[in-house]
């Protein structure tokens, strides 16, 4: 059954470009209320184990440099069918393909640097939010 939270990250160039306030703006905006927020650096380490599933990825190591190159933003999401429905407000990962009205179509930059993270279970909502914040 779907639960009614869900995890985000505002990753580290939408940070150093001051969207901070326009995402949290429109998560707002999309229906979800911010349950817990904070924002903090990630050294390599603990980026690398935030995507340890990807690590056979040839993508990861270039991944884990980006996401401990700036603080980011963490906050677990409250709504309704959250997981879900927040996947379909960010959009697709690359941001060529992400669609009009969407956060990675309004401020991601490249399929790697796409402004942010949102869950894809719930079980990964949970696990990730707790990366982050006590139980
Ligand atoms: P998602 O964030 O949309 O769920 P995932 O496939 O889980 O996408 O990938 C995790 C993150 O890894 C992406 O958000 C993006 O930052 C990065 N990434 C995914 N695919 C690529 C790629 O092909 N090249 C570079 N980075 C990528």
């Amino acid at each position: 059954m779907a639960t009614n939270r869900t995890f985000t990250m505002i990753k580290p160039d939408a940070v150093a470009e001051n969207h901070i306030g326009g995402i949290l703006s429109m998560i707002e905006q999309g229906g979800f209320r911010i349950v817990e927020l904070q924002k903090v650096a990630l050294t390599p380490e603990r980026a690398g184990q935030f995507y340890a599933v990807h690590k056979e990825r040839p993508f990861y190591n270039d991944l884990v440099t980006y996401m401990s190159s700036g603080p980011i933003v963490a906050a677990i999401l409250e709504k309704d069918n959250a997981v879900a429905d927040f996947r379909t407000l960010i959009g697709a990962t690359n941001p060529a393909n992400a669609e009009e009205g969407t956060i990675r179509k309004k401020y991601a930059k490249s399929i790697e640097a796409n402004a942010v993270h949102g869950s894809d279970s719930d079980e990964n909502a949970q696990i990730e939010g707790e990366f982050f914040f006590s139980k």
